[in-house]
């Protein structure tokens, strides 16, 4: 019997009729872009929906990274984790600033504190680590790196929209933290993302970088960048911020029915449950280990044989990658842990609309990969 091919992500969108009237004002008005109405309400409902009180969207969360950076005047090198999308690091390079490879701690794959501090120099202005897979960072042990060395600290949070740690606000942590919205996550506006950041005058200034460095018609302060979301994307934003609690409950029922399947396959290891942090199921990654009767990567290929397009997130490194071999940080010697996880990750299906006859033709595979498709 075929299926329709699954992948590993599929966007959710609300009820095109929905948007519809949305759109319309939108065509009417003629205002599509520079912080017109809808912006602005996005803006405000999103600082309301994460608690936080400053909020400025971007185009995507690459140039809002690009964009931070320039905010905070980063330069030299920045510590930043090989075990992420490409993005986090590229934007230090547009930045003419050197990356610092630190190794990930094994359970949370996120930097290890330890491995930070070791990693950094008289030229360090900064740290950017990333709450991969939406886990959070230790941001009370990173606070006090940054703190004793006088560093920025850049989160990127790319993965982390609807995360709820009791611990305090996430978002609130750090200098800046950056959000995607892009189709992939979570919560999206087709593209997109945000800063969040901690005082009115940094808002202000981001907000004059991501707009040219515009402050009036005639004034510009700094040379910015254009990284504005247009009306359309804020309109969307705004009816999936309705849908999003429906959304995630339908990722954690998911997310359980894998745990559920999957932890006594030998040679599978799903991430662990962290109980300070209620979780976005933003992606349900397992690592493959030598018990597993075959590899990760004949997994994956056994996956996409039968129409299921698992990915190998993050693999490879961003170390790994020409533009960052030549970085001493690089050497795979100083990156053992995130080596290791690179080569046995697989991030299988999750999102709103997956049904349950796809998940459980997943499972059955990974519960027994030699036996075919049951
Ligand atoms: N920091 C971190 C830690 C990130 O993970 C990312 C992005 C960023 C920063 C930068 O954020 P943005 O500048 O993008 O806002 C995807 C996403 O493009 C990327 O946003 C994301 N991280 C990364 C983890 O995943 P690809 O190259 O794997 O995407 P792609 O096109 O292969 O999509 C994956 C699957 O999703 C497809 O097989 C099918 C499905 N899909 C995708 C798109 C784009 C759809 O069904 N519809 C779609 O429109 O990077």
């Amino acid at each position: 019997m075929s299926h329709d091919p699954v992948y590993v992500t599929r966007p959710y969108l609300p009820p095109l009729d929905e948007l519809m009237p949305d759109f319309r004002k939108i065509w009417d008005s003629r205002v599509l872009t520079n912080s017109g109405p809808y912006h602005q309400a996005l803006e405000k409902a999103l600082a309301e929906y994460l608690e936080v009180e400053y909020v400025s969207l971007f185009c995507n969360a690459t140039i809002a990274l690009v964009t931070a950076l320039q905010a905070l005047k980063v330069s030299g090198e920045v510590v930043t984790t090989p075990y992420s999308f490409v993005a986090t690091s590229h934007s230090l390079l547009w930045n003419n600033i050197r990356p610092v490879f630190a190794d990930i701690n094994p359970v949370t794959l996120n930097l290890d504190p330890d491995a930070i501090e070791r990693a950094i120099t008289e030229h360090t202005t900064a740290i950017m680590p990333v709450h991969c897979y939406g886990v959070p960072c230790d941001t009370e042990a990173i606070q006090k790196i940054a703190d004793k060395y006088k560093l920025s600290v850049i989160y990127d949070a790319a993965h982390a929209f609807g995360v709820k740690r009791n611990s305090g606000n996430l978002f609130a942590e750090g200098d800046i933290s950056v959000l995607s919205f892009h189709a992939t996550k979570v919560f999206n506006t087709l593209e997109g993302g945000a800063i969040v950041c901690r005082t009115p005058e940094m808002k202000r200034h981001i907000d004059h970088l991501k707009n040219f460095g515009f402050v009036d018609e005639v004034t510009v302060v700094e040379a910015g960048i254009n990284g504005k979301m247009n009306e359309m994307q804020a309109a969307i934003g705004l009816h999936q911020l309705s849908y999003l609690d429906d959304a995630l409950s339908r990722r954690r029922i998911i997310d359980t029915r894998y745990r559920e399947a999957l932890h006594r396959v030998e040679g599978v290891n799903c991430m662990a449950v962290f109980k300070d942090a209620a979780s976005n199921y933003a992606y349900f990654p397992v690592l493959i280990n030598d018990a597993y009767p075959i590899s990760r990567d004949a997994l994956y290929a056994l996956l996409r044989e039968n129409g299921i397009f698992a990915r190998r997130y993050f693999f490879p490194l961003i170390s790994n990658f020409a533009m960052y071999q030549h970085f001493p940080s690089a050497d795979p010697a100083n990156l053992p842990v995130a080596s290791q996880v690179a080569c046995q990750v697989l991030c299988l299906p999750i999102y709103p609309e997956l049904n349950d006859e796809d998940l459980q033709r997943i499972i059955s595979l990974v519960q027994n990969p030699t036996g075919g498709n049951k």
